[in-house]
């Protein structure tokens, strides 16, 4: 048997409604990733975890506005409000989140010149956050994605996942979207066509 594991991806309080970067019905995958959970033989979380003053911040590049684009040394990286700063409410996982069972926080965003919205690599795509290896050596080879923002974290880690050689699903029922100029649409289809399976609702 495969060793599985769920993967909750950035459900923090600055992405749900009522906090600096919401995702429109953030809030409502809650009690469903909190029953994937229960179900789960391991479960490992992702925290955006941004240093104040970090380079994804329109904040930190005077007279640019959040949700434009910028080039950074690495490439192309769209500008966001000021969002889970180290220790603040905001980078506080979802009051109702069940993450007690949680074998793993890995945290990304923390070096200040690169953003990281995958869960393996940063926005380089070259510096490794450890998550693979750390599953490789668990022996898990199969993941389940969940969480925010569909278009981008969660997007981002599921073709890494993939590329690393998982075996990858993203249940887009207990994930929601930014969905920035399309971004929800390219992603998806980014995901179809890089081998992520993608499941609506509960398969077993
Ligand atoms: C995210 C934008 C900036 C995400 C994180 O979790 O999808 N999006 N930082
Ligand atoms: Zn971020």
């Amino acid at each position: 048997m495969a060793d599985e594991a769920l993967v909750v991806i950035d459900l923090q309080n600055d992405f749900c409604p009522g906090g600096a970067l919401a995702v429109a019905g953030g809030d409502e995958i809650v009690p469903l990733v909190n029953d994937l959970i229960r179900r789960a033989d391991h479960v490992v979380l992702t925290q955006d975890w941004h240093p104040a003053g970090h380079s994804s911040f329109a904040s930190s590049h005077p007279g640019s506005q959040p949700f434009t684009m910028i080039d950074m040394p690495y490439g192309q990286q769209t500008l966001w409000p000021d969002h889970c700063i180290q220790g603040s409410l905001g980078s506080d996982f979802h009051s109702g989140l069940a993450w007690t069972k949680a074998e793993l926080v890995i945290r990304k965003g923390f070096r200040p010149s690169i953003d990281s919205y995958s869960a393996f690599f940063e926005n380089d795509r070259t510096t490794p956050t450890g998550l693979a290896g750390y599953l490789r050596e668990r022996g898990i080879d199969t993941l389940t994605l969940v969480g925010l923002a569909t278009d981008f974290c969660v997007g981002f880690s599921a073709l890494d996942a993939v590329s690393q050689g998982f075996k990858t699903t993203v249940r887009l029922d207990a994930c929601r979207a930014i969905d920035l100029n399309g971004s929800l649409e390219t992603m998806l289809r980014r995901m179809r066509d890089g081998g992520v399976t993608l499941e609506d609702q509960l398969s077993d």
